[in-house]
């Protein structure tokens, strides 16, 4: 009986803590006073690292790339990209720009939330402009 309630104490404290996303250090006290905790800190450690682990390769499995536009400034600024790449600019402000490639592409007028994909079709550096604002620049680099 006194060993089910010495394993399943530490556990509880571990869920809560886990839970809890940060804790106060008197919980990690209690806990690290039980004998039980080293037991129960492998699981919370599995837990912390399958977080990121499992988000990661979502993002690295997307083929599209994106170009936000905030801030009256286009983020990244500078991009690489390789023929066949599509990038997305998305309009995170809240008043309208463009993202403008003279004679390559041109997204005309992108109200907030409003996104357009170009997708790169040969080499070379592609400097592009916001025609409302001429200091938003970015450059795409494709290869
Ligand atoms: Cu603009």
């Amino acid at each position: 009986m006194t060993k089910h309630l010495r394993i399943l104490a530490p556990l509880l404290a571990a869920a809560a803590f886990a839970a809890g996303c940060g804790g106060s250090s008197s919980d990690t006290d209690s806990a690290a006073s039980g004998s039980g905790y080293d037991y129960a800190a492998p699981a919370e450690k599995a837990a912390a690292t399958t977080t990121p682990a499992a988000k990661q390769p979502a993002a690295a499995a997307a083929t599209k790339t994106v170009v936000e536009i905030s801030g009256s400034a286009f983020v990244p600024q500078s991009l690489d990209l390789k023929v066949g790449d599509t990038v997305t600019f998305v309009n995170k402000d809240e008043i309208a720009h463009t993202a403008t490639a003279d004679g390559t592409f041109d997204s005309k007028t992108l109200e907030q939330g409003a996104s357009f994909s170009f997708t790169a079709t040969k080499a070379g550096k592609l400097d592009y402009v916001c025609l409302f604002h001429p200091g938003m620049t970015g450059t795409l680099n494709v290869t």
